[in-house]
């Protein structure tokens, strides 16, 4: 399999973590390919020119994270990471979605960052912010014991707070109290260590 990556990718690093807890990093190859500044070394393999894109060993072109993550966690029954049915599975799926969408909003901000300063919006900015702040509330209720094994929703959250650690620690976010505890232990196992981000 090839994984198209860029290196400070938070979606990317998911499926990264996803590969190492499925023990399937070795099947795959890292092929560097930034979007940046343009998507040309993308678009072959994902129209939108976005990464994390996957080439399957059938020649299957796959994207996005979820999608990708879904598909390694259906190669092999090492470390299930998303329950197969029921109350459980949809709950993992709706936190992935819920700290994707930080992401999303994480995203928005650094990329409104580099836009030229006459060109920034603070509204476009604070909106995201106040998406993130809800959203990081909302995602406390979602945290499970760090005995727990591992699931994709909990690889998502880690994710979240380590892209909001790596481009935005000057936004005081509300990462405190149970999550920050979470967070301070999480980010010490092994496929967290693996990848985390450095610019
Ligand atoms: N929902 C997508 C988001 C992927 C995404 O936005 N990737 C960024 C890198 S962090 C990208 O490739 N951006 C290029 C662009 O927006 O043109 C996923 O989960 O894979």
């Amino acid at each position: 399999m090839k994984l198209l990556v860029s290196t400070t990718s938070p979606y990317v690093r998911k499926v990264r973590i996803v590969a190492l807890e499925k023990r399937l990093d070795t099947q795959i190859t890292i092929v560097p390919a930034s979007p940046w500044p343009e998507p040309t070394a993308v678009i072959d393999t994902n129209p939108l020119g976005k990464v994390p894109a996957l080439v399957t060993d059938d020649g299957l072109k796959l994207y996005d994270s979820r999608v990708i993550c879904e598909y390694l966690d259906s190669l092999s029954p090492t470390n299930p990471l998303i329950p197969a049915s029921g109350a459980l599975r949809w709950q993992c799926l709706r936190t992935q979605a819920l700290a994707d969408g930080i992401l999303d909003a994480a995203v928005m901000i650094v990329l409104e960052r580099r836009r030229p300063n006459t060109q920034q919006s603070s509204a476009v900015e604070n909106r995201a912010l106040a998406a993130i702040r809800r959203s990081l509330s909302a995602i406390k209720d979602d945290l499970k014991p760090i005995t727990d094994p591992l699931d994709l929703g909990q690889i998502s959250i880690a994710v979240a707070l380590g892209y909001l650690e790596f481009r935005l620690s000057d936004a005081a976010l509300p990462v405190e109290g149970a999550l920050s505890a979470w967070w301070l232990t999480r980010k010490q196992h092994p496929s967290l260590l693996a990848t985390a981000p450095t610019l």
